[in-house]
């Protein structure tokens, strides 16, 4: 059998992987041995079933067809597939964002119980942005006119996002330019599913400039909304000190897990779990009291803005079921395994799904309702704290001592840190002390040693003084590492030690969660504005070194469009055509000034990233 050492990296996951196989339950891996081989023809990208013609395949040796049954050959499919996929990995994020928004609506209107506007000074600021007349008006007014003006991005009433705005302007007329500037966030979408129908964009460069548009769209627009609505409503982060890993799980305590994404849902239930009355209860019932633990994204959100310990990412969340100590796992969307009631079937756990669009059967669903947002956070914690009854102590197995881990850079923060403009880091990368910034993003693969990619890579570029950000799983990953507390600084190089000691943060700063990436983009316009020069000229670049979702396509594809240059650990299935893949990895770079690579070893990927960090430092003229 496959030593667990080789299926992690990370000493909580390989003691529960062990746990896993001595119960008999199965897990993801086991599920990936399950499906070998794997189906050559996805693997390439040349397969299609987008129509009843088909489904079809493409002979990668040449010596079977070379079309399917309407024609199509291995360029167009492999382009029609790779739009589907960013169509569906922006529509995950932005329908996020929109969820976001309309709760943020019904709180302007005063039709939420569990909300309000908590950071009013950055409503007014991103009100006066767009143009929203702020003068002797309520909080209430300005914030219903912000949630109309945003709503408009989501059709089809608008020209260009509101936030493309944001991006520096060379970047803006290179995507008028190009054709690519998105106007609505749902309209960029529903076109890539009307171009990639058959018969329709039958040109893969036309696909593929349309995919930028539409993960442009995301970046610039759905993921940009959800993460400044969520910081209007939930606070924006600023630094904050909590723990990571399975350790995080309490024995002699009601543990609750939140895992999915949006924090609209997460946020009430916080505010629950410190109701005295439930706490009585859960002592009532041998509890030291509640306990509540993060995964994945939410987690993210919680730990970025409360300081909510993160049991784990992605790959952690059948284990963290069999800990033998969770009373209860609150799910609403995205990356939430299927198996995960069929792992809770086998001990106390309660799975509570919230959200009417993600039902799990197998779950307990509370239908989650904003407009009785606490009552509902109410019941769900009650309900965690009832399954405590039900715990059998000789099965609890918590592995490890949980580790520190600093987080909650946000941009606000970061600048705030520097002096509120971002003139020292720019001079710290003018100068070399620091060579640049990379963003190591996205998430776990049972294809790669879980955290093995994040944390190699990330060492890697702390060490030779590049400065590393970090959201989504990834984030998560170097947490647990313990490269994400101050004390860390002892592991970078000495300019970027220097640095980091100088203003007590880690090299590794936490940005928050996926749609967070937007935080990134923000940060890159005000280097790049700073400097008065275009984002694709900066020494920086991205590297999603685990990814497995549709959502890290669509980021990458955005990230790329934006003129950051980005390192991909996992294969994307576009390499059985030739001219695809060649536009991507090199093409590109002519078009917007950045590329893909795709590098599955973390050492090399950290050469390349530096060799690339380096030429760009050159071009602008900055010491060698
Ligand atoms: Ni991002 Fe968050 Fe993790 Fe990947 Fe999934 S949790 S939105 S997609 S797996 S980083
Ligand atoms: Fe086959 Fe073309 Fe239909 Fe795809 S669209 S399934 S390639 S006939």
């Amino acid at each position: 059998r496959r030593d667990p050492r080789t299926m992690s990296i990370a000493s909580d996951a390989q003691q529960m992987i062990e746990v896993a196989r001595s119960e008999g339950i199965e897990t993801v891996w086991d599920r990936l041995e399950a499906q070998q081989p794997q189906c050559g023809f996805c693997v390439l990208g040349v397969s299609c079933r987008n129509c009843a013609m088909g489904p079809c395949r493409v002979d990668p040796f040449g010596a079977g067809p070379q079309k399917g049954v309407c024609g199509a050959g291995a360029d167009v499919i492999v382009a029609r597939n790779l739009g589907r996929t960013i169509a569906a990995g922006s529509s995950s994020h932005s329908d996020h964002g929109r969820d976001i928004l309309e709760v943020f609506a019904a709180t302007a209107h005063g039709e939420t119980t569990g909300y309000r506007i908590q950071d009013v000074g950055k409503l007014t600021r991103l009100a006066a942005e767009l143009g929203i007349p702020t003068e002797d008006r309520t909080t209430t007014q300005v914030a219903v006119d912000l949630a109309d003006r945003l709503m408009d991005d989501f059709g089809t009433r608008r020209a260009s996002l509101s936030f493309v705005e944001r991006s520096p302007k060379p970047r803006q007329e290179l995507w008028d330019r190009l054709g690519v500037t998105p106007r609505g966030i749902d309209r960029e979408n529903v076109e890539m599913l009307h171009r990639t129908h058959m018969g329709v964009d039958n040109d893969p460069v036309n696909i593929l400039l349309h995919g930028l548009r539409t993960s442009l769209a995301d970046g610039w627009g759905g993921s940009m909304i959800a993460t400044e609505l969520s910081d209007i409503m939930f606070g924006t982060p600023s630094p904050v000190m909590s723990t990571v890993n399975l350790g995080t799980l309490k024995p002699g305590w009601v543990n609750i897990a939140l895992h999915g994404h949006n924090p609209m849902l997460s946020d009430v239930i916080v505010q629950a779990a410190e109701d005295p009355a439930l706490v009585d209860r859960a002592r009532e019932l041998g509890a030291e009291g509640i306990n509540l633990v993060g995964l994945c994204c939410t987690g993210n959100e919680l730990l970025m803005r409360r300081g909510v310990p993160m049991a784990g990412n992605h790959l952690m969340q059948e284990l963290a079921i069999m800990t033998g100590a969770l009373e209860a796992m609150v799910v609403d969307y995205q990356c939430i395994m299927p198996s995960v009631t069929d792992v809770a079937r086998c001990y106390h756990t309660v799975v509570i799904s919230t959200a009417d669009k993600a039902r799990f059967p197998g779950a307990v669903h509370v239908s989650f309702d904003p407009g009785r947002g606490l009552e509902i956070g109410r019941d769900i914690v009650s309900r965690g704290v009832e399954a405590f009854a039900n715990r059998n102590p000789d099965r609890v197995r918590i592995p490890d001592e949980p580790v520190e881990i600093m987080a909650g850079f946000s941009v606000e923060a970061i600048l705030g840190a520097l002096g509120g403009t971002p003139a020292p880091l720019v001079e710290a990368i003018a100068d070399g002390r620091i060579r640049g910034a990379v963003g190591v993003v996205g998430c776990n693969n049972p294809k790669i040693t879980q955290d093995y990619g994040h944390v190699t890579l990330t060492r890697r570029l702390i060490e030779n003084d590049i400065l590393v950000l970090v959201t989504g799983c990834a984030a998560v990953a170097n947490g647990k590492a313990g490269q994400m507390v101050p004390a860390a600084a002892s592991l970078a190089g000495p300019g970027l030690r220097a640095t980091c000691e100088a203003l007590g943060i880690p090299p590794v700063l936490h940005m928050g969660s996926c749609v967070d990436n937007t935080r990134i983009l923000v940060l890159a316009a005000a280097l790049a504005d700073h400097l008065g020069v275009d984002m694709s000229q900066l020494p920086l670049a991205g590297a999603a070194p685990e990814w497995y979702s549709e959502k890290a396509v669509a980021i990458g594809a955005y990230v790329v469009a934006s003129g950051i240059t980005t390192v991909l650990g996992v294969d994307p299935p576009i390499l059985g055509s030739a001219a695809v893949t060649g536009l991507l990895t090199s093409g590109l770079d002519d078009v917007v000034g950045a590329k893909f690579a795709v590098e599955a070893d973390p050492e090399k990927a950290a050469v390349l990233i530096r060799r690339h960090i380096e030429g760009k430092r050159a071009a602008l003229g900055l010491p060698a």
